[in-house]
């Protein structure tokens, strides 16, 4: 079938179902999905993501969820049991292990059965699918909180089948955000039309009585991504969504270090998700925002790592998102213990319950930088339809071909690798290099001058060196990277 922005038929979505279905055991127990949908309704509206979500905007409320998973279910149960009682965490996760994340679930059985044997987690996250709709229905009733799958996902398609079915009212990723920043050679034409699959199938929920949220994965590699760029693919994958009927859409955001550029960068998102989606004729999606919390390297040492984590909260609460994604003082080390996850969310709750009715008032500084950022963000837009003919499926596709679209650190093949990025003076990320990105002669001169004010009083030159030096800058202690002194 050929690629398209188009709706899934009743009939397409069900063809691809039964082939989704046989490619694990597990799917054979979900096959109803009138049945499935009945459970996912007996599931109380407390625990529906989407509509804590939706509450949580109109009150202007900040919500706090941490990353969390493990292999065995028991074990995964303690662990989120403490996340929301202990860390007082407002929403759920589920991270998902890196082997279910390739699909391959006979090495999660290996993983689980090793777990068992030694006491102790042997995969990276909670195997959902091997758990299947049994496993995951127990943690999901367990629970008094919504529970969201995060995974990292090229192929999500069992995964996101065997989540809804056990009344998890919330899934993340997209066909770009779980393919580029996660994958060596998966194609686009692929994970566009399996997250197709996915939005589709959550909008059936949705349509069927059952609200569902979806979140594109906003920080693509975490690593210097300038904010038009993520925010570009953050609006396409919105659209995806809309166009298979999801009505309930999280859009998402790397903190990038400038306290103004984040705040700016959030206000840009929120705003030109709802302008795009109102332009293509999507009039009730309900829109809300996630702010990660640094994603890039940590330092090592826990009150630096705590000093981190709050500077992001600050922002987070500046900016009003709708919820922020929780980094823990293990991050520098790898997966945190309960504790340290416990300690990263108190934290930040913290520090949001300070600045709770506090707002970050509009500046000449903010709305310029509100401005740039949504400038760049329509040059790349508007260069991807026109790539694909109007037809934003297969713009995408051309537009990474072309470099229109352009991920910076992708382990992916299919990104031009381009683009360049490196701080400004004041920490803000900006093009160095904008490879074949079309923006106008006046954003790239922007872009320049920006770039070389911090050249001039580091007294070096606008060069590669700078992203180098940005890259580590952070885990060693400070935001801007400075050049080596040599004797
Ligand atoms: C792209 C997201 C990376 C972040 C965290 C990493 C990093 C991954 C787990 C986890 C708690 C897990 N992460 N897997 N945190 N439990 N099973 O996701 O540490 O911060």
């Amino acid at each position: 079938m050929k690629l398209e922005n188009r709706r899934l038929s009743n009939e397409e979505f069900m063809t691809i179902r039964e082939e989704v279905l046989n490619t694990w055991e597990t799917g054979a127990a979900i096959k109803d999905l009138q049945a499935n949908i009945e459970y996912a309704k007996s599931v109380p509206r407390e625990k529906n993501f989407a509509l804590k979500l939706q509450e949580a905007k109109n009150n202007k409320q900040v919500l706090t969820q941490p990353r969390a998973g493990v292999a065995l279910i028991s074990e995964h149960l303690n662990l989120l049991k403490y996340l929301s009682e202990e860390g007082e965490a407002d929403l759920l996760p589920t991270t998902v292990d890196s082997y279910t994340r390739q699909n391959r679930y006979e090495n999660c059985t290996i993983g689980i059965k090793e777990s068992v044997r030694l006491n102790r987690s042997m995969l990276n996250g909670f195997p959902v699918v091997n758990h299947g709709v049994s496993g995951c229905r127990k943690i999901q009733e367990s629970l008094d909180k919504p529970v969201q799958a995060r995974h990292g996902t090229p192929d999500a398609r069992l995964l996101s089948e065997i989540i809804h079915a056990s009344g998890w009212t919330s899934n993340e990723g997209g066909g770009i955000s779980y393919n580029i920043p996660y994958s060596k050679d998966v194609p686009l034409e692929r994970t566009i039309k399996d997250w197709q699959y996915c939005d589709r199938l959550a909008a059936i929920y949705e349509e069927h009585g059952v609200p569902i949220n979806r979140e594109p994965f906003g920080p693509l590699t975490g690593t210097l991504v300038p904010p038009s760029m993520s925010n570009s693919v953050a609006i396409i994958e919105a659209l995806l969504a809309a166009e298979q009927g999801v009505k309930h859409i999280t859009v998402g955001y790397g903190q990038c270090g400038n306290q103004i550029q984040d705040i700016a960068a959030i206000k840009a998102l929120e705003q030109q998700t709802d302008e795009y989606l109102l332009r293509y004729g999507y009039r009730d999606t309900v829109v809300t925002t996630v702010f990660h919390q640094w994603m890039g390297g940590f330092p090592k040492d826990e009150s630096k790592a705590y000093a981190a984590i709050s500077n992001a909260s600050v922002t987070a609460a500046m900016a009003k998102v709708t919820k922020v994604i929780v980094k823990t003082p293990h991050e520098a080390f790898g997966i945190p213990t309960k504790q340290a996850n416990a300690n990263g969310l108190k934290c930040t709750k913290m520090v949001l319950n300070l600045l709770a009715d506090q707002k970050s008032y509009m500046s000449k500084k903010l709305s310029e930088q509100i401005q740039i950022i949504k400038e760049e963000t329509k040059c790349i837009l508007e260069a991807v339809f026109e790539v694909g003919d109007g037809d934003l499926a297969r713009g995408v596709v051309e537009a990474f071909k072309r470099g229109i679209l352009d991920i910076p650190f992708a382990p992916s093949i299919h990104t031009a690798n381009k683009l360049l990025p490196a701080r400004d003076h004041y920490g803000a990320v900006r093009y160095l290099d904008c490879g074949n990105i079309p923006f106008t002669d006046e954003l790239k001169a922007y872009n320049r001058r920006m770039l070389e004010k911090r050249a001039k009083i580091q007294n070096r030159p606008v060069d590669f060196q700078m992203t180098v030096d940005d890259i580590f800058a952070v885990s060693e202690g400070k935001l801007v990277g400075k050049p080596e002194i040599t004797l």
